[in-house]
Formats: structure tokens, C-alpha cells, sequence
């Protein structure tokens, strides 16, 4: 590891806790652990706050969980923070994390630009060292990376890509100072939740938006709703209540809730009055929201995928279109891949300046100097969006050189696949403790409430540990091995294998195939319960 000297602050400081990443995890680990009179830092490689917040400013990035789903349940934080949409903008994300840094005074704790680069267990005194981009070499009794899952970007390998001689950016590494899209003749590779924001704002300005598409994206409602102070403080009344049924309600949402029966057994009328409920309520009840065997059941789900079919199809003008985005069969199981909240995706391809390139039918070749030129055509454009997801989890994870006992690489420790206990540690990185990660719930929990979950298991489990003068902390290999099988075996009970999706690793070539998250929040919830009430079960503590 470096031994630079740049940021002799630090010193031989040992902090008790040293935490990667300044987003939603990050953020609530450094207050509680706070709170709890621990030492804690956080290193960010953003300069602000918010992690996918900071880097994610593309044209019409919004969050996907209605309000108050996708804030901290802190009173202090939401009794006075009100949000002016349904579904908010990035920009008031921004704004919100303003608001709580400062009510909680949280960046006098936090190191920004500085991305950390490698982080290695000293066995001998039961302390990470850590190293940063920037010159930092820092000490800690525990690591808590809190990456996300979207720290990686993925660019694909298009030929000729840095020929292109206009503006060309991926859509999580978009230019904090903006880029106009007026007038402008723009290319959008990619239709997952990025590309669909992305295209409805592009073709509301754009003198021509080209939108390359490899699978369609099932794009459900938004129904997107402005909110004015009255209602919030209404619905403030019962927060404390909505609040604790996030982690409880196998959709981690508020207020979305599965009839219990499986849709194909419910008579249509009955059937088609519950699909449509949920469509009219937006968001994710038509995904999460509708029977509770829709992303088991085949039969359950191509009812919910034909549904969805003939409602978009009613908003498409072009028949050619029809078999485009919205296929009489389904590409894959609807819901296998994390569907996009749109509020006028469907609408864009209605007008003269908008045209989609099915990519299954012209492949691209190149990035020329001018453009995209595909098997068919020379496509001229100004500027080219990439909108082409993520390495999800591990792919952060890979940025960075984590060192176990024996100077073991977590690369290698995961080359046949990620082995967790609980999401939480893996065997031979003692002390490491990794929040919102991969084999946690993750992407289907979303980042808040993950954060408090999780962050005050890991709490509950520092606080037992420093009552009974406990130094260290890992998984068993046991524990982890078990863990990995249980995900397998709870994905095979899904249709979610079916999909080429980032849930399974299966949208990066190469990238190993396995489901990377557990998808039932409470089950989680209930096995990290029942380890921290059996001395935390499948770790190893001394
Ligand atoms: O990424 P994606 P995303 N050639 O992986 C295509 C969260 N999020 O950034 O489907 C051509 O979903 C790829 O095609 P295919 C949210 O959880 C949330 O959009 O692999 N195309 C796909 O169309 C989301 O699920 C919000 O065939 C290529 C697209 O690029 C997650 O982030 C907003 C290609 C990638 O879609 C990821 O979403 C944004 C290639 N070589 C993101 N490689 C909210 O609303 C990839 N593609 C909160």
C-alpha cells in the first residue's frame, strides 16, 4: 500500500469506525454511530453529498419510490423537510440531503474527493488501513463500505467510442454544471429506468432524439403528483406508522400491498379491477402491488405482462411500433427486470422529432467521429448519452483493492462467487461490515430504509461487541456458504433467473450469474433477528 504523507492530519489517529461512501447508508451509519459515541468518518469520491444523487444529475433523473418512502424516518429530519412532488427530481434529493446535513451536522465528518483505492486488515491489531486517491492513509477498528449499488458504471465497449467528437457521457457521470439539450441532435443508447427519464426530457427539447434500443423496457405509470403543504402535513401524522411498515411489507413500500391470491385463480372482472386500481395509483403497485404470486407464477405474470401490453399499446400512435416496445410476448417475465416509472416515455415516440432503433434488428458497429453507425445506417448526432446501467455491487466492490487476513484480495475471496454472511461480512475480512451491498436486499429495499435496517442491526451488533470488550468480528465460511445457497434456492422459487437483469449480474458481459440480492425484505429482516438473538450466529466474534 502507498505511504503518502499528503494528510498528516490524520496522523496515528484509530478511528473506531471509518465508513465509504456520503449517500443514504453512509450518512445514517455516521449518525448513529455518533450517537452511540463512536469515532467515524466517512471518505466520499463525490465533492456533495447524496452518493447516486451527486454523480445521477442527467436531464429528468427523479426517484422511483413515492413520498415518504424514500427519506430517513428521523423526526428531527422529516417534521420540517417537505417535498414539492410525488416523485422527486435530483435536484430536490440534493436539497433534501442539504437539509439533513443540516440537522444533523454530518460533513464536519466527512472527507469529500476522495475515493478510496485500497483498504487492508492488519490482523495483528484488529484495524483496517485505508488508502485514498487523494493521499490519505487512514486507520480504523472497522470498515463500513456503503457503496451502493450503482458505483460502477458500465460503458460498453462500442468500437471507435472515443472518436466521437461531441459531447459523450454516461448518464451516471453526467457534467455537474449540465449540458443543453435544445436544438441539439441527440442519441440515446439504453431504455432502462436512466434512458426512459433521459428520452422524456430529450424529446421535449431535442431537435432530433435517436433512441437505441436493445430489449424494451416495461415501463409502468408514474402518475406523477404535484404536493402542497397541507397534504404532507396530513400524511406527517401518521409517519411514524408508515415509517415502520417499510421493512415489514414484503413490497418495502408504504401502502402497496399484494392481494394474497394468486391473480390467474381470480375471476377476470375481479382480476382486471385490481390491475387497473394499481394502475391508477402509479408507481410500484402495478409491479409489487397487485397479487402476491406475480413474480413466482408464470401464468400470474403473463396476465400482469398482458395488461400492461394492451395499455401501452392504446398510447402508441404507430403500429409498427407496437411490436417494439411493447411485444405481444414478453421478452422476459414481467417484473424480473426493475421496471421504469415513466410519466410520458410512450407519448415521446408519438412525435416527428423522435425515432427508435430496434438494436436486436441493426446491431451497432462503430462510434464514428459524427455518430453511430449500425449494421443498417450512419446515425449523425451531436450528442450521445449513454444510458447502459451498471456493474451493479460488485462491480464497486472490484474498484476498489480490500485486503482480508493474509492479504487475501476480495476479488479472489469472490472469483466463484459472493459468499456473505447476511450480506453483512465475509470470511476472512474481519471487521469489515458492508451496508446495502450485494446478498442484502439492496434493490428491492430502497436506500433509506435499507439504510436504517441494516445500519442499526450493525449498531445493535458494535454496541454488544464493545459491552463484552469484543475485537473483532467475521463470517464463518459455514455461515456464508449457507447464506449463498439460500439466495439460490429463494431465486429459484422466483421468475427472476429468467431475466438477463443486473439483479442477476446479467447485464455485464462476463460477469458472473447469480442472484445478487434477497428480494423478501422482512425474510431478511427476520434472519438477521434471529442471528444478533443467538449471539450473532454465523459470525465468528472474539
Ligand atoms: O440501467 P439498466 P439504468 N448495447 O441496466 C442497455 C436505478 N435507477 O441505469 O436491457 C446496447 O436498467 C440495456 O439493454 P438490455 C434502478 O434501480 C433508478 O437504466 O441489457 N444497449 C438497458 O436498456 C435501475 O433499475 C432510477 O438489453 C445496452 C440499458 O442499457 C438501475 O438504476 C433512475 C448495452 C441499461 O439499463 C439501473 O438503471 C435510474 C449495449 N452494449 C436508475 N449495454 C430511478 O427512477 C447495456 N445496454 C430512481
Amino acid at each position: 500500500m502507498a505511504d503518502s504523507k499528503s494528510h498528516r492530519d490524520e496522523g496515528e489517529e484509530v478511528l473506531d469506525a471509518l465508513i465509504i461512501g456520503a449517500g443514504f447508508n453512509g450518512l445514517y451509519q455516521l449518525h448513529k454511530l455518533r450517537e452511540e459515541g463512536y469515532s467515524a468518518k466517512i471518505l466520499e469520491a463525490g465533492s456533495g453529498l447524496g452518493g447516486v444523487w451527486y454523480w445521477n444529475c442527467y436531464p429528468g433523473a427523479r426517484v422511483d419510490s413515492h413520498v415518504p418512502n424514500y427519506e430517513f424516518s428521523i423526526k428531527e429530519i422529516w417534521q420540517d423537510w417537505n417535498w414539492t412532488e410525488r416523485f422527486p427530481a435530483w435536484d430536490e434529493l440534493r436539497r433534501y440531503f442539504a437539509h439533513v446535513d443540516e440537522t444533523l451536522q454530518l460533513t464536519r465528518d466527512i472527507y469529500f474527493d476522495s475515493r478510496v483505492t485500497e483498504a487492508e486488515f492488519d490482523a495483528a491489531l484488529d484495524q483496517w488501513r485505508v488508502h485514498t486517491a487523494d493521499g490519505r492513509d487512514m486507520r480504523a477498528r472497522f470498515l463500513i463500505p456503503c457503496l451502493g449499488f450503482a458505483a460502477k458504471a458500465h460503458t460498453p465497449d462500442f468500437p471507435g467510442l472515443e472518436k466521437f467528437r461531441g459531447p459523450c457521457h454516461h448518464t451516471a457521470h453526467w457534467p455537474q454544471e449540465g449540458l443543453d439539450l435544445t436544438g441539439k441532435r441527440v442519441a440515446v443508447v439504453g431504455t432502462g429506468a436512466s434512458g426512459v427519464q433521459v428520452v422524456q426530457e430529450a424529446a421535449k427539447i431535442a431537435a432530433q432524439l435517436t433512441v437505441f434500443q436493445r430489449t424494451p423496457m416495461i415501463a409502468l405509470p408514474m402518475q406523477q403528483r404535484r404536493l402542497d403543504l397541507e397534504i404532507q402535513q396530513k400524511m406527517k401524522m401518521s409517519y411514524p406508522a408508515k415509517f415502520r411498515q417499510r421493512a415489514v411489507s414484503s413490497s418495502s413500500l408504504i401502502d402497496v400491498i399484494a392481494d394474497e391470491r394468486a391473480a390467474k385463480d381470480v375471476p377476470e372482472e375481479q382480476r382486471q379491477a385490481i390491475f387497473e386500481a394499481a394502475w391508477q395509483k402509479g408507481g410500484f403497485h402495478f409491479w409489487v402491488g397487485t397479487f402476491s404470486d406475480i413474480l413466482q407464477d408464470e401464468g400470474s405474470n403473463l396476465l400482469a405482462y398482458e395488461f400492461w401490453r394492451d395499455k401501452t399499446r392504446a398510447r402508441i400512435d404507430d403500429p409498427m411500433l407496437h411490436e417494439m416496445l411493447a411485444p405481444t410476448r414478453p421478452v422476459h417475465p414481467f417484473g424480473t427486470k426493475r421496471p421504469s416509472l415513466e410519466q410520458d416515455f410512450y407519448g415521446a415516440f408519438n412525435q416527428p422529432n423522435v425515432e427508435l432503433v430496434d438494436l436486436r434488428v441493426e446491431a451497432i458497429q462503430e462510434i464514428t467521429e459524427s455518430g453511430v453507425r449500425t449494421s443498417e445506417a450512419d446515425y449523425e448526432i451531436d450528442i450521445l448519452v449513454l444510458a447502459t446501467g451498471f456493474d451493479a455491487s460488485t462491480g464497486g466492490f472490484a474498484q476498489i483493492d480490500f485486503r482480508g487476513v493474509g492479504g487475501k484480495s476480495l476479488q479472489d475471496a469472490w472469483a466463484e462467487g459472493v459468499k456473505t454472511q447476511l450480506g453483512y461480512s465475509v470470511p476472512a475480512f474481519p471487521n469489515m461490515l458492508i451496508l446495502y451491498g450485494p446478498q442484502s436486499p439492496t434493490a428491492f429495499c430502497n436506500g433509506p430504509t435499507c439504510a436504517e435496517v441494516q445500519g442499526d442491526w450493525v449498531i445493535e451488533c458494535l454496541n454488544y461487541m464493545r459491552d463484552r470488550r469484543l475485537t473483532r468480528i467475521e463470517a464463518t465460511e459455514e455461515a456464508a456458504e449457507k447464506w449463498a445457497a439460500y439466495l439460490a434456492e429463494i431465486g429459484e422459487g422466483t421468475l427472476l433467473p429468467k431475466a438477463d437483469s443486473w439483479y442477476m449480474g446479467a447485464n455485464i458481459p462476463g460477469k458472473r450469474r447469480e442472484l445478487l440480492y434477497h428480494p423478501i425484505v422482512p425474510d431478511y429482516v427476520e434472519k438477521c433477528m434471529e442471528s444478533a438473538a443467538n449471539g450473532y450466529e454465523g459470525f465468528a466474534l472474539r
